[in-house]
């Protein structure tokens, strides 16, 4: 950044001012992890102030970007960021980081603080979580663009580290992500080399770019993390690419701006003391004695720019209103896909309910009403991990999601049960749709984690686990859901 005009100054300063509030607010809870925050301000700011579509007045807007934190430890970036950016969040809030109760629990909550788009904290979740989201905006897109009318037309963005890069579940969802070719999935790989045991060679060595570009993705490279103009470069470059998703390698420091810490482990995941605060301010030419200070120049950048994610919300508004005018059938459907209007009517519907008595396995059955459904909810999409044809999840004439064709609703996540479960987290999230997934129960295990995270979020994914019977004989004890119910 140019230093001296009076832009760069704000841009400098407000990316210091998310350092300094994530540090002072883990310091204040004597908890916490400001390595993170510090090493990825400078992304996190060009993207959230450059990039991000959103309008702090409104967190539910539809069409807005989603920015999902995958590293979830870092959560003071999110709330340093949602602070500022103008969303519900107060520098109280901040104070009272990972208190009992608190708007800013210790790692980011769906539902708890607005503004978060999903519970984080399990590493590498947020970047299946991604695919989920993409997929989507993608398939939304497909059912709901007119010419004309975008009606929706967001990008995803995921902000992720070497811990949510070693755990196999993003790979099993990039991999998925480029063979589907989403375009609208950016990953900020904040890559600093450390994780809680110290440098990354002692258990990961792998060159990552070259695993995404086999993947499929689109790989980009920000050799200086505090360069606002290259990040916000590649950040073009990413949007630019329609066809592939992007990985933008992010070189950062761990806690950068405190001397004695920077680059360093311990900074990692406990505060940073109260002599390291002080020296960071000095090094970082803070000029400012008080204790979670917003510089007024800091204040009035993000107004300007939170004014801006208004006026984003407003003209997408004015295209919903033509939109709805000439195509009043396909607005109404939105509103219902977006407003829990599908799930009512079922217990009075006679043909719903209609069965032949016969004795027929559970599966087919559950087979039989999934395809009953597709016609009363519309807006059920889902598969399973290479598995349909026994679980009988394939609903038929509603063609397939794919490669070529994001339009289809069975959705084909491969084998890879963990990331199914972690996109339909995500899917689910996004809103619009109704998310299903699919295997043999005693493969439960295989997505457990984020079967989790479906319930601690409260959110409405179906699971459909079959063969859930331990006289699946001839599989043998492999197949054989034991323990599985209790
Ligand atoms: C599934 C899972 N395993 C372990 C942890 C505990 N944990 C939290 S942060 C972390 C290290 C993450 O390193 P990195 O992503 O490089 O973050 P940074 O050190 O840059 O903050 C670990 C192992 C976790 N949160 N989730």
């Amino acid at each position: 950044m140019g230093k001296g005009d009076k832009m760069s100054k704000a841009v400098e300063l407000s990316i210091n001012t998310i350092r300094l509030l994530s540090a002072e607010a883990i310091q204040k809870s004597n908890s916490g992890h400001p390595g993170l925050p510090m090493g990825a301000a400078p992304m996190a700011y060009t993207l959230w102030a450059r990039h991000l579509k959103h309008n702090a007045a409104n967190p539910k807007w539809q069409d807005r970007d989603r920015f999902i934190l995958s590293a979830g430890h870092g959560s003071m970036l999110i709330y340093s960021l949602l602070h500022l950016f103008g969303y519900d969040l107060s520098i109280e809030d901040l104070k009272n980081f990972r208190q009992y109760g608190s708007k800013t629990p210790g790692h980011p909550e769906f539902g708890h603080t607005s503004g978060v788009e999903i519970t984080t904290g399990p590493l590498g979740q947020g970047i299946a979580n991604g695919v989920g989201m993409a997929m989507a905006e993608s398939y939304l897109s497909k059912k709901f663009n007119k010419p004309g009318y975008k009606l929706v037309d967001h990008y995803t963005y995921v902000l992720a580290g070497d811990g949510c890069m070693m755990e196999g579940v993003s790979a099993e969802a990039a991999s998925l992500a480029g063979t589907l070719g989403l375009g609208k999935l950016v990953l900020l790989y904040d890559s600093n080399n450390i994780t809680i045991e110290g440098n990354t060679d002692i258990a990961f060595r792998e060159d990552v770019a070259k695993r995404f570009e086999a993947y499929g993705w689109q790989v980009l490279q920000v050799e200086d993390g505090t360069d606002v103009e290259a990040i916000d470069r590649a950040l073009a470059e990413a949007k630019q690419e329609e066809n592939k998703p992007s990985l933008i390698v992010v070189k950062t420091q761990i806690g950068y701006g405190c001397p004695g810490k920077q680059g360093k482990a311990s900074c990692h995941g406990e505060p940073l003391g109260e002599e390291n605060i002080k020296a960071t301010k000095s090094n970082l030419g803070w000029a400012y004695e008080e204790e979670f200070h917003v510089p007024a120049e800091v204040r009035g950048h993000m107004e300007s720019i939170r004014l801006q994610g208004m006026e984003k919300e407003n003209a997408w508004k004015k295209i919903f209103e033509g939109y709805s005018r000439e195509y009043a059938d396909l607005a109404a459907e939105w509103e219902k896909w977006h407003h829990d209007g599908l799930v009512t009517n079922l217990s009075s519907n006679e043909s719903y309910w209609n069965y032949d008595m016969k004795p027929t396995a559970t599966r087919a059955s559950s087979g039989d009403v999934l395809n009953r459904l597709t016609t009363l909810v519309s807006n059920l999409v889902g598969g399973a991990a290479d598995l349909a044809p026994s679980t009988k999840t394939y609903m038929k004439d509603m063609g397939d999601f794919s490669a070529e064709d994001h339009s289809g609703a069975n959705l084909h996540f491969g084998v890879r049960e963990h990331a199914m479960a972690a996109i339909a987290n995500g899917i689910a999230v996004h809103g619009g749709l109704i998310p299903y997934v699919s295997t043999f129960f005693v493969f439960s295990d295989y997505m457990k984690p984020s079967m989790r995270l479906s319930a601690l979020m409260k959110l409405p994914v179906i699971y459909i686990l079959t063969h859930d019977s331990i006289g699946v004989g001839e599989d043998g004890p492999t197949h054989q859901p034991i323990e599985h119910l209790a």
